[in-house]
Order: C-alpha cells, then sequence, then structure tokens
C-alpha cells in the first residue's frame, strides 16, 4: 500500500509528465497524459515489487508458479490504482488538473493473451494469490500478438491481428540477464561418465527465451508477485553451430525467424485441439525457461534440491504446460543427476494439474514422429515414465490389455498429455463439483481407480476487486454503507447484505445503480454499434465464446420465436428486452462464425421492424473482451449460463454477472449448480435436462430432433425461417446450422430444451414486472456472490494442493 496525499500525488504527476514528454501537461495528449501516469504508478509498485522479493528470498517461503499458455489480464492501470489503494487520491488529483481518470484508463490496451475462461481464471488466481500474501507467480508466452481483434463486417466476423505492444507496455520490464537456451531438434549422445549413462544433447537449434515481468499487486498489502511472461529470440551470432560458421546468410534469416516465430501469436482455438508443430514449440519453449530459471534461482539462493518439492509448487493450467514433467525430470537427472526414483519422487510432489474441460476434441495428443525430432531427449524421458507407469498398470490390472493400453500415455503413435499429467502430478482437480464428478466417473474413472487420493474439486472464482470493486463502484459504495467495507477482505461478509433487503430504500438504490449502470451500457452500446436501446427494458445478456455447446443458437431460436409471436399478436404483453450478444469464434470454427452471423442478421431485420421495435431489440457487441465485459457485466439484468448440461466445465462469467446483481437462467450446468445452491430454487431460474438425462442420452441414444421439429410448431416455425430466406437473401445461409439441428440430430439438445427454456423466460417476465420482488432476488444474488470469490479458491490450492503457508489470516 502506497501512502501519499492528493498534493504530492499532483506533484509527482506533473513532474513525471514534463520529464517523460518534455512538454507541459497541458500540450499533452491523453495518450501521452496516461503514458505518464502508468509510469508513475509503475514507478511506486517497483519499491513494493522490489521489497517483497527481498522478503521472500529472506524468508524462503514455499513459491508457487502457475504455468499458463494464458494470462488474460485485462487492463492493468485501474487495477494497481485500487490495490496500491491511491485511486480515490489520483481520480481527485487528475480532475484538478482537468483530466478524467477514467479516460486515461479507457485508453490502456487489453493485455489480451487469453482466449476466454482458462486465460481469465489465472489472472483472477494472480490478483488473489498476492492480495493473499501468496508467494505465487505467473508464467507464460510474452504474445507479440495476443487474441485477435473481432471486427464484424456485414454481419460476419472479420479477424484482425491485435498488435497490443504498438504503443509499448509500461507494466512489463526485460529481463535479458535472466535469458535462458531452450534446446530443439539435435541428436541425444549416450556417454558412459563416471560409471554412469549420460545424456548430451548435440546439433540443436538454441532459442534464447528473455522474460518480460509485469508486477502482480497484491490489495493494500504491499505484496507485488511476479508474471513472468517469456520471448523467443534468435540467440546472438556469436553463438558457435555450424551451418552460420560458413556464412549462410539466409539460413542465419530463416533461423532468426523461425524462432521469432514461436513467440509470435496466440493460438485462438479454445475448445478444440489440432496436432500443430508451433504450438508444441510454444509449449515447451515457455516450460523449459520457466522451470530452468526456477531452478536456477532457487540453487543461487541455498536451496537443496532434495527439499524442492517443500520449497516449490509448479501448477499446470490445464495440460498445455504438461512437459513440465518431463522438463523438470531432464534437469533433475541430467543437469543435477540425481537417480531416477529420487528426480521421479520430487517431480511428482512438486506438480500439479488442473483439467478445465471434457470435451474429448480438446485433448491434446502429439504424433510421436514430430515430438521425437523436435523434443529428443524428453520423448527419451516420456518413453521411460510410460514403461514404469505401464508396469505398475500390468501388475495391477493383469491380463486387461485394453484397459492398458487406453491408459497408456504412449499409444496409436501418440503421446498423450492427460495421462501425461495424471501421473506426473501429486493433485488433479476439476473446476466445479459436477465437472470433477463426471471427471472421476466418466472421463478419468480408470485414473480415478487406480489413483483416487490425487483426485480432489476446486470450485472456480473470480477476483471481486475487479469484478466488483473496480467495474461497479456504484454498487460497492451501496455495500460498504450498508455493511461496512470488511468485505472487501473478508468477501463472505457479503452475506450481511441480505439483512438489508427489507429496506425498501437500499432496494430503490439497488434499482437506481442498476439502472444508471444500464443507462451507461446503452451509451456504450450506442457508441460501438449505433442501435439504441431503451435502459428500461430487461438487458438479457450472453456474453462468452462462440461455441456449439454453450447454446447461442438457442438464445436465438428463442428470440426468433418471441419475434414470431409479437408479428402474430401485436398487443402481446411481455416487458420490453434488450438482447445482448458478445463473443468470439475460432477463426476456423465455421458453425460458430455462422452463429455470430445469423445473430446479426436476426438483429437486424428485427431492429428495424418497427412493428416490435418498442418490445425488442437485440446487439451483438463486437470485440468481446475483458475490458468490454467490465462494462456489460455491471448493466444486466438477466444472465444466460445456458450450455448443455456437463459440457462446461464451471464457467466463470456467471459468477461475475451474480456478484453484480444479474438473475440467472441456467441449466444445471458447472459452477450454476453451486450458485443455485447459494441463492435457493427462487432466485435463479433452472431449466432443462439434468446430467442424468443427458449423460443417458449420450449412452443409449433415444433423442429425435426430427421428432421435436415434427410435434412442436414454435421449432418448426424458427427451423424454417433458418431457410427460407426470411433472414438472409441467400436461402443456403444458415444451412450449417439447421442441419446441425436436423440432419445431425442436435448434439447439444437444444430442440429438447427449448420448450423448457421458453417458460424459464416466460417466468422472467413474471418476475420482472414484480418490482420489489426482482430487486429483493437481485440482492439475494449478491449477498450470496462473496463464495464465488477466487480468494476462496486460492486458499483452498493453497492449503489443499501447493501446501503454502496461508498468511492473510492473520492480517
Ligand atoms: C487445445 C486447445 C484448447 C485450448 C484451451 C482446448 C481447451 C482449452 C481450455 C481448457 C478451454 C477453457 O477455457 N475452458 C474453460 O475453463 C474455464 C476455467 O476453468 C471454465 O470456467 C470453463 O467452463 C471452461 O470451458
Amino acid at each position: 500500500m502506497v501512502t501519499m496525499d492528493k498534493k504530492s500525488f499532483k506533484k509527482a504527476y506533473v513532474n513525471k509528465f514534463l520529464e517523460m514528454h518534455g512538454i507541459e501537461l497541458k500540450e499533452g495528449t491523453n495518450q501521452q497524459k496516461y503514458e505518464a501516469l502508468g509510469s508513475l504508478v509503475r514507478d511506486y509498485v517497483t519499491r513494493t515489487w522490489l521489497r517483497t522479493n527481498k522478503k521472500y528470498n529472506k524468508t524462503g517461503e514455499k513459491q508457487v508458479y502457475y504455468f499458463s499458455m494464458e494470462f488474460l489480464l485485462g487492463r492493468l492501470l485501474g487495477d494497481a490504482l485500487l490495490n496500491i489503494g491511491i485511486r480515490d487520491i489520483c481520480k481527485e488529483g487528475l480532475a484538478e488538473l482537468n483530466i478524467d481518470l477514467q479516460e486515461l484508463e479507457n485508453l490502456e490496451e487489453d493485455q489480451g493473451l487469453g482466449n476466454g475462461g482458462l486465460g481469465r481464471l489465472a489472472a483472477c488466481f494472480l490478483d488473489s494469490m498476492a492480495s493473499l500474501n501468496i508467494p505465487g507467480h505467473g508464467c507464460g508466452i510474452r504474445y507479440k500478438y495476443g487474441f485477435f481483434e473481432q471486427k464484424i463486417i456485414d454481419g460476419k466476423q472479420v479477424e484482425v491481428s491485435d498488435d497490443w505492444l504498438r504503443h509499448g507496455n509500461v507494466w512489463e520490464r526485460r529481463n535479458s540477464n535472466k535469458a535462458e537456451i531452450v534446446r530443439f531438434g539435435g541428436d541425444i549422445k549416450v556417454e558412459e561418465r563416471n560409471g554412469r549413462l549420460t545424456f548430451v544433447h548435440v546439433n540443436y537449434a538454441p532459442v534464447l527465451a528473455v522474460p518480460y515481468d509485469t508486477p502482480i499487486v497484491g490489495y493494500k498489502n504491499g505484496i507485488a508477485n511476479t508474471l513472468r511472461l517469456w520471448s523467443a529470440e534468435a540467440v546472438s551470432n556469436e553463438f558457435d553451430f555450424s551451418s552460420f560458421s560458413r556464412g549462410d546468410f539466409l539460413k542465419a534469416i530463416e533461423y532468426k525467424n523461425s524462432v521469432e516465430s514461436i513467440s509470435q501469436v496466440l493460438y485462438p482455438e479454445d475448445s478444440f485441439y489440432e496436432g500443430k508443430i508451433l504450438r508444441l514449440k510454444q509449449q515447451y519453449f515457455f516450460v523449459s525457461a520457466g522451470i530452468q530459471s526456477i531452478i536456477r534461482h532457487f540453487k543461487k539462493h541455498g536451496g537443496n534440491i532434495f527439499e524442492l518439492d517443500d520449497k516449490i509448487s509448479i501448477h499446470i493450467n490445464d495440460t498445455h504446460p504438461t512437459l513440465a514433467i518431463p522438463e523438470l525430470m531432464r534437469i533433475l537427472l541430467d543437469e543435477e543427476g540425481l537417480a531416477w526414483e529420487d528426480a521421479w519422487r520430487i517431480t511428482e510432489k512438486t506438480i500439479s494439474y488442473t483439467n478445465h474441460t471434457i470435451l474429448a476434441e480438446a485433448l491434446e495428443k502429439w504424433p510421436i514422429d514430430m515430438f521425437k525430432s523436435l523434443l529428443p531427449r524428453i520423448y527419451m524421458i516420456i518413453e521411460e515414465i510410460n514403461r514404469r507407469y505401464c508396469e505398475e498398470l500390468w501388475s495391477k490390472f493383469p491380463g486387461q490389455e485394453n484397459k492398458i493400453s487406453r491408459m497408456a500415455i504412449i499409444g496409436n503413435g501418440q503421446i498423450r498429455m492427460a495421462p501425461l499429467a495424471i501421473v506426473g502430478s501429486h493433485s488433479i482437480n476439476g473446476v466445479a463439483k459436477l465437472h470433477t464428478e463426471i471427471l472421476k466417473k466418466k472421463e478419468m474413472s480408470d485414473f480415478y481407480y487406480l489413483y483416487p487420493n490425487k483426485f480432489n474439486n476446486k470450485t472456480n472464482g473470480i477476483t471481486h476487486r475487479r469484478w466488483l470493486l473496480k467495474s461497479n463502484p456504484k454498487l460497492t459504495q451501496l455495500l460498504c454503507e450498508t455493511i461496512g467495507d470488511g468485505f472487501i477482505k473478508h468477501p463472505l461478509d457479503l452475506q450481511n447484505f441480505e439483512n438489508h433487503l427489507n429496506d425498501t430504500s437500499v432496494l430503490d438504490r439497488l434499482a437506481k445503480i442498476k439502472f444508471e449502470n444500464k443507462q451507461k451500457l446503452a451509451k456504450i452500446i450506442f457508441q460501438n454499434q449505433n442501435i439504441s436501446v431503451d435502459p428500461k427494458s430487461i438487458f438479457d445478456v450472453q456474453v462468452k465464446r462462440i461455441h456449439a455447446y454453450k447454446r447461442q443458437t438457442m438464445n436465438c431460436l428463442r428470440i426468433m420465436d418471441l419475434y414470431n409471436k409479437l408479428i402474430d399478436n401485436p398487443n402481446l404483453d411481455i416487458h420490453p428486452r434488450t438482447f445482448i450478444f458478445a463473443g468470439k469464434a475460432a477463426p476456423g470454427y465455421y458453425l460458430a462464425k455462422n452463429t455470430i452471423e445469423l445473430i446479426n442478421n436476426v438483429a437486424d431485420k428485427i431492429n428495424n421492424d418497427s412493428r416490435v421495435n418498442d418490445k425488442i431489440k437485440v446487439v451483438f457487441m463486437e470485440n468481446y473482451r475483458v475490458s468490454l465485459a467490465e462494462d456489460i457485466i455491471p448493466g444486466t439484468d438477466v444472465s444466460e449460463q445456458i450450455s448443455t448440461t456437463t459440457k462446461e466445465a464451471s464457467g466463470t462469467s456467471n459468477m461475475k454477472f451474480m456478484m453484480n446483481g444479474a438473475i440467472t437462467v441456467a441449466t444445471l450446468d458447472g459452477a450454476n449448480i453451486e450458485i443455485k445452491d447459494e441463492v435457493g430454487d427462487d432466485n435463479i431460474i433452472i431449466f432443462g435436462l439434468n446430467a442424468d438425462e443427458v449423460l443417458n442420452y449420450y449412452r443409449n441414444g433415444g433423442y429425435s430432433a426430427l421428432e421435436m421439429y415434427n410435434n412442436d410448431l414454435r421449432i418448426k416455425n424458427v427451423l424454417n425461417d433458418l431457410i427460407n430466406g426470411k433472414y438472409h437473401n441467400d436461402r443456403d445461409r444458415f444451412k450449417s446450422i439447421y442441419e446441425n439441428l436436423i440432419t445431425y440430430n442436435d448434439e447439444f439438445f437444444v430442440l429438447k430444451d427449448f420448450d423448457s427454456y421458453l417458460k424459464a423466460q416466460d417466468k422472467i417476465d413474471k418476475l420482472y414486472r414484480n418490482k420489489r420482488e426482482w430487486q429483493k432476488m437481485c440482492g439475494v444474488n449478491i449477498a450470496h456472490s462473496g463464495i464465488f470469490s477466487s480468494d476462496r479458491t486460492i486458499e483452498q490450492y493453497a492449503t489443499g494442493i501447493w501446501g503454502s503457508e496461508v498468511l492473510y489470516k492473520n492480517l
């Protein structure tokens, strides 16, 4: 926490501006003003950062390293100001200089180095670790281009590269002196040295991994942890390797380009695995650099390698960083000279793994040939891990050949990352109760039988600092006035808000705050999309990645149905609604892109039909990202969490919405179940098939989409509308959606759940008209959202998986 007053802040800011830009403040552009502010705040943070690192080195506390291919941080300025405790001073001080803080904050590029839930979870976790005094650091890739920027042109998604570094990045510090070399390709020579077989890597292509460090500031606790992102560079020319010494210029350029491509761009797929060699290179690149630097630092400060697992935890975010296991083995065996058994024991105790999806198509497996030539030594180690593990399997399951080949790490010409992650970690967790149960009973049941004690649940969470304090200051103010500010450090205290829900003046204020947030959102919608929407209408929102299992299609079909009903009966008695969508589709995912186009065409048709315009409007907001989510969520009335049951591992936007007082319409999937358990049946609208029913259909069949079509006129009409030219002159335009539902028998039960979804929406309509009851429901949701703070989640990881001392209780 930084202590200062407004006057000294102003002085420091004016000086900083002058120093940086060499002109007077009043002559500067907003961009320059933002840069000066960022730089000043960075200076404040730097002192804290230094102190924190000193403290960690001195106390020798256990360090946690969170390895992730993705960190979806969003903007950092606002959060940093909040966490160091000078946001108000800064806001007021700038105002006196005629500068609007919010305007400067809006100039910051989102740090969008992630796809969706998994990447944002990593960012929330970093914030919670720092705020709970846990020495926990991120390790990932500094992609030159983050998640693509989405433009909507003629209703279609167009991808534009995200050049997020073009104005520089005030938060990062390049640490060339801490670079590591990562080795690709080459051969392994086996030699005997002092009676021991040693493995020497020769003829490899070296890649220089340069770390860029960003401080992660804890909430008013004087802690700044580190997010270390690695950038790939060519090693300098002095490096001796044979092809270059002949002065082969083109080869040298080729080498440089191929090296730099490693950290060039984030893969925009978040549910579908493709065996791309570049992705494998990315994975090994950051994992190897990260582990090498951890061990180097550990030894530099006198660590005993046999005590590594007491002093260090390495957590892998899904299977993407699984090569941490063989890489740590490599270092312990080849560089530290440990025996296999010792190295294995230490590795398993150091590493833990979270699974984030049960979608089979997301499971990573690499072709052996490709893997072996890229990472020859790592391949040898995986082979040996697999050999020993299969021996264990043979002795536990004699004669069960099928089972063993199913569970093996290597099989069918591929290396399977999930089995490797399970075998090499001491803990495997799912991200919500149902998800963990499905892992244990179904997806990973063979492994659960083998290692029952490794499996556990850690229901996801979100940082209430960003998703409530920062994004919804008015609601935060109301909460502070009614229940005090204790909930900021102890989010479970939000429960006390429930005691105020019979106070009509509190409910009035709650309603007023929601309305003002909706006005603000309406303004943004108008600015960005040029559509005017009425803040008095129900804001009904589905924002997330576009995917068949998330069922944006079902949402769109019910809007089409409602439109039909309104045309048939202009007096239909409904409260006006604004349907808001946002989300990106993977560039190669045709069906998802087609869904975006459908939504936009439906929006166009409806928004231009004066017969229905006082009742419904549809908006697709371009370029969904963290900063847009911060604008949308506080202004939402209805949160759509409508995935096919069993498919959404947890969901995290569901938690953000409830924390901001939206009512959830949900299937009993992922963390929706836990939200329902918290708020009670009366404060959430549940619909659709349950998990047993879905699993039963998948196992035994018996579902016919065509039957649904033939027996329900509403379904027949909206499906026909997909192909009769109503929403596009080209009748084939939305055929893929139609065929998915009818010809391919609706894998995600859109039609099966349709009726119950419509009923859920009718219920919302009725509830919303009873203003007082609605406000109370919102209040109950807010009051019960504390358990979904990522502080709770991180405390459970710390005590249940990492074994790190949790000191925050003593704060
Ligand atoms: C190999 C390509 C790929 C890349 C990323 C496959 C799968 C992923 C992620 C596991 C997808 C993801 O983001 N999963 C989401 O993780 C969130 C955080 O736990 C959950 O809340 C979401 O339910 C889950 O879909």
